[in-house]
């Protein structure tokens, strides 16, 4: 049966003109939930929904969970209370991506999915966010307990389909379904910067969630470069859609002002692109003289010693830089646009301009990976350390975790690592272990790397205790 039919109206909910029919304008309460996570993570603020939540139409009651934060118990007793006639069930994250520090968050989720049912059995449940829109099909042949699931960026497609419960199949991007059969109703558009919601901080305290390296704070989705691992594309577009750098400035300033809010982090995949736009952000920051920490991402692309200083002054402490790999060719190989000259550009910034640390993450094994350019690697690594000492803000090695739509998926079917039937969102920890690249012409690196790994372990494990 088509389970819609939870959506009777509940007593209290009313039409906003009165009637108590379903309909576009009916009152409806609805639970924003981010996926927990299952085990202790450092807090991030679930920007997601928190921005989700502004772009709902007033006349329904919002309210934001967040077990990852307050924990399951009170998740549970707060949706008890509230009984929504929506839950909005943001997954966000689906595995660690991290090989030395691998953890299967799915696993967990389809759980949380199940107790979500038992809590709250007439609410409509729909999932979506970044980790869904990875596997939309797949979540929802797992989980019988979603009711709708809605594709990349909801901005614009959730409140559509709050008004069209009864009918989804015509709002764009939505997962449904019909008797035993899901169905998709279509490839929906991105929603432009004018229909982005606006970030409700006062739904979820921000405060609580600055220590790990700041409060998210969106300019901007989508990236035009071309990584071959990467995600966002298919996440967010190629395109860049840019917010309005006042609306960003004001984000900022409410943070501050309103919540006390001294640490930002610039969620964009890419900040420092358009630079002309970032250079104009930064300086507009300054004249605001708003007095706040940040951090980012940033391409390697037209950085220079002059816009580190910028991002220096106005509060940046670290750079964070992905080339992946270390020369030419390899970096070539996984699609950027980073050379070899521009890490030692970089290099060379960091040693002449005081008062800034660099980060590099690396891949160990990647596509194109020869035991000279992982020998120069490591070499780089060392004279870092030597050369930068304080300023070297961490090196990073992994292997990237191959994603579908990516072209690092096809490149590992050509490699042999996958078949093109392979499931890249399995059934247990252990095959998730298989969806990590490591080139196969240089496997013996993989040993070296188990070393790596011990390493590491024992220094986060020393660093707990000493906590
Ligand atoms: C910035 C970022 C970080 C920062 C966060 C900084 C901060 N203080 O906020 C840092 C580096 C800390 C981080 C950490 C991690 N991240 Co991260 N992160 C991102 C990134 C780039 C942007 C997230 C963001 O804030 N977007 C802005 C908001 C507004 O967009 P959004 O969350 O996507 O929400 C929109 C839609 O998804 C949708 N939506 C969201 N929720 C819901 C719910 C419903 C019901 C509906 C209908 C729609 C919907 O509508 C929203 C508005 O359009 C994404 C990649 C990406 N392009 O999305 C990865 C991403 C989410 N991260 C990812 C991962 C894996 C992680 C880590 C697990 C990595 C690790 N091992 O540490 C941790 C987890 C941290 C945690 N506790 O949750 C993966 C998740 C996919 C997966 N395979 O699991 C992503 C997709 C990147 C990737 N590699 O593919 N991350
Ligand atoms: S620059 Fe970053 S966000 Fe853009 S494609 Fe590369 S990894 Fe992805």
């Amino acid at each position: 049966m088509f389970k819609i039919i939870r959506l009777a109206p509940k007593k209290g909910n009313r039409h906003a003109d009165g009637n108590d029919q379903i309909g576009p304008r009916m009152t409806m309460k609805i639970a924003f939930i981010q996926a927990p996570l299952g085990r202790p993570e450092p807090l991030i603020y679930p920007l997601g929904i928190v921005t989700l939540a502004g772009a709902v139409p007033d006349h329904h009651s919002v309210r934001i969970l967040d077990p990852n934060r307050s924990g399951i118990p009170e998740t549970e007793k707060q949706i008890k209370q509230y009984c929504p006639d929506v839950i909005c069930l943001s997954i966000r994250n689906l595995d660690s991506q991290i090989k030395r520090d691998l953890f299967y968050y799915y696993l967990y989720l389809k759980d949380f999915i199940n107790q979500l049912r038992i809590w709250s059995p007439d609410s409509v449940l729909v999932a979506g966010g970044s980790g869904f829109s990875l596997f939309p099909e797949k979540i929802m042949k797992d989980n019988p307990g979603l009711d709708f699931g809605v594709f990349l960026e909801a901005d614009a497609i959730l409140p559509q389909l709050l008004n069209n419960l009864a009918s989804p199949e015509s709002v764009k991007g939505v997962y449904y379904r019909s008797g035993r059969d899901t169905l998709y109703s279509g490839i929906p558009a991105l929603p432009k910067p004018e229909e982005f919601g606006r970030p409700r901080y006062d739904l979820l305290d921000p405060g609580p969630y600055q220590a790990n390296g700041g409060v998210g704070v969106q300019t901007k989705r989508g990236c035009p470069l071309t990584c071959v691992y990467c995600t966002y594309p298919h996440l967010n577009g190629t395109d860049l859609r840019l917010l309005p750098v006042e609306n960003v400035l004001n984000e900022i300033r409410i943070l501050k002002n309103d919540y006390g809010i001294n640490n930002i982090t610039f969620v964009d995949g890419v900040f420092n692109i358009p630079k002309s736009r970032t250079e104009l952000l930064l300086r507009s920051l300054a004249a605001k003289k708003t007095d706040i920490q940040w951090r980012a991402w940033f391409t390697e692309q037209g950085f220079d010693k002059e816009f580190a200083e910028l991002c220096r002054d106005t509060g940046c402490p670290e750079f964070s830089f992905s080339p992946d790999g270390f020369d030419t060719e390899t970096c070539s190989r996984l699609g950027k646009t980073t050379r070899r000259q521009d890490i030692e550009r970089i290099f060379n910034i960091a040693r002449e301009t005081p008062g800034i640390r660099v980060a590099f993450n690396f891949f160990w094994n990647p596509p194109g990976q020869t035991f000279r350019n992982w020998l120069q690697m490591m070499m780089f690594t060392v004279r870092c350390k030597l050369v930068l000492r304080k300023k070297a803000g961490g090196i990073i090695f992994g292997n990237p975790r191959i994603e579908p739509h990516t072209p690092l998926m096809d490149i590992a079917v050509q490699d042999g690592i996958l078949s093109s039937e392979s499931n890249l969102l399995p059934d247990t920890q252990d095959d998730l272990k298989n969806t990590f690249y490591s080139n196969p012409s240089t496997r013996y690196l993989d040993l070296i790397y188990t070393v790596y790994e011990a390493m590491w372990k024992i220094r986060t494990r020393l660093f707990r205790n000493r906590k």
